[in-house]
């Protein structure tokens, strides 16, 4: 079997990068060991930048996003039991949508299916060669038999935990990390959001998140230690949690209800340096980590995806070298968002070591945020995006 591209990874990255290839004329096969089923199981993010609307508009499987996505002009940060909104489209001119992950995989996979694209789903043992040569291949098992894929290039779009990252030679890599001393314990429920925009709550009990899916689907996040197990949060316990980081007005308006999935994330800053080993190129979370606070992961993946599309077509079109500026101008993005998820992660939660002073400060720097139109318009514009430059 033969390819041009060879993509490892059925997520949003893997899914929206074949889409765009296939567009533009480039052969690409997906390989993913999971099921469909599994992959849209996964309850992940929910804000999108408009850089991220405009590549699935590309992709061409925007029509549901735009029939279903909430476009939200503001967010807001509560703290010292206040509520502040930040004017994101005041601001910037800017605003983001709210629409799930599992709902654009789920576009990316329809029409990958309609427009007979292949796919390999459960795919074991998955390798990746040859990538030091202009002759990569990828190997698998499915149902017992071995197959082999021969490509011009080969996508790593398998995630932190994937084999593409992995299979580089560690004296050609270099990681950059930071893990935090806390997670995330994020419910979904079908109940109306306790606000039509999101909130960021900073409490003395830990972070909070007021997030949604749509008019009667709710995600909600608390902090959590690192050492706490799903199994020990009844669904009474959560809500009880969640409403005691919330303002008592604004928690005498949350309607609670039966959990439909909840999951604890662990938080983490982390970038793979550099994104490219000869015909392997990282894409997404196979190569950079943000905490969830700034709403980047994914954004990241798409633009991770833009770069790589515009780097692929410019070879293919007789341009080589516009892929030697994949990494650099995907890392000069991934860098910036980093910063901006590292920050408003250390400015929102509890951490155990503050202090006094740590603590002292955040609160300085949460008054002097909501106080400045400056800060609150560097905080906007991140949020809303960085351009694709
Ligand atoms: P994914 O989604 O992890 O997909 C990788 C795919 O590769 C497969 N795979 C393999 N396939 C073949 N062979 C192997 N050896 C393989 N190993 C793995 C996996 O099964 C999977 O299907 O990576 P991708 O496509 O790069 O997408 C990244 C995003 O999923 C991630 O950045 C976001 O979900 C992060 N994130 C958020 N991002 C935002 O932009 N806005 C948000 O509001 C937001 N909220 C979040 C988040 C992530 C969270 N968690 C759980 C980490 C909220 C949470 C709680
Ligand atoms: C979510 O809805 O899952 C979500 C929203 C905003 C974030 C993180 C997660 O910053």
């Amino acid at each position: 079997m033969k390819t041009q591209v060879a993509i490892i990874g059925a997520g949003p990255s893997g899914l929206l990068l074949g889409q765009l290839l296939a567009r533009s004329g480039i052969a690409n096969v997906v390989i993913e060991q999971r099921s469909a089923d599994y992959v849209l199981g996964r309850i992940r993010a929910g804000v999108l930048e408009q850089t991220t609307v405009d590549l699935l508009e590309q992709a061409g499987v925007a029509a549901r996003l735009h029939a279903e996505g909430l476009p939200h002009d503001g967010v807001e940060l509560c703290f010292g039991g206040q509520r502040h909104r930040i004017d994101l489209l005041g601001l910037t001119g800017k605003r983001v949508v709210v629409y799930g992950q599992t709902e654009v995989t789920r576009d990316l996979m329809d029409a990958r299916q309609a427009a007979g694209l292949p796919t390999v789903y459960e795919a074991d043992e998955v390798t990746v060669h040859g990538f030091d040569s202009a002759t990569p291949h990828v190997g698998w098992l499915k149902d017992g038999v071995r197959h082999t894929l021969q490509a011009d290039f080969i996508a790593g779009c398998d995630g932190f935990h994937g084999v593409c990252r992995a299979s580089v030679p560690p004296g050609a890599i270099t990681l950059h990390e930071k893990v935090y001393p806390f997670g995330w314990l994020g419910v979904l429920a079908d109940v109306p959001p306790v606000s039509h925009e999101l909130i960021y709550v900073h409490h003395e009990r830990g972070f909070a998140l007021c997030s949604q899916r749509s008019k009667v689907r709710s995600r909600y996040y608390v902090q959590c230690a690192l050492d706490e197990q799903v199994a020990q949060w009844s669904d009474d316990a959560f809500w009880a949690e969640l409403k005691r980081r919330l303002p008592d007005d604004t928690a005498a308006q949350l309607v609670t209800g039966p959990s439909i999935e909840k999951s604890i994330a662990p938080l983490r800053s982390f970038v793979a340096e550099p994104l490219r080993f000869g015909t392997l190129f990282l894409v997404g979370d196979a190569g950079h980590i943000v905490p969830p606070t700034g709403a980047k992961g994914l954004n990241l993946a798409a633009s991770d995806v833009g770069y790589l599309w515009q780097g692929l077509r410019g070879h293919y079109a007789g341009h080589p070298a516009e892929l030697d500026h994949y990494a650099s101008r995907a890392l000069a993005r991934i860098w910036k968002a980093e910063r901006f998820s590292w920050w408003m992660t250390s400015l929102m939660h509890q951490f155990p070591d503050a202090g006094s002073f740590g603590h002292k400060m955040q609160r300085a720097e949460l008054d002097y945020l909501v106080g400045s139109t400056a800060a609150m318009t560097a905080l906007a514009e991140n949020y809303v995006g960085l351009p694709m430059v």
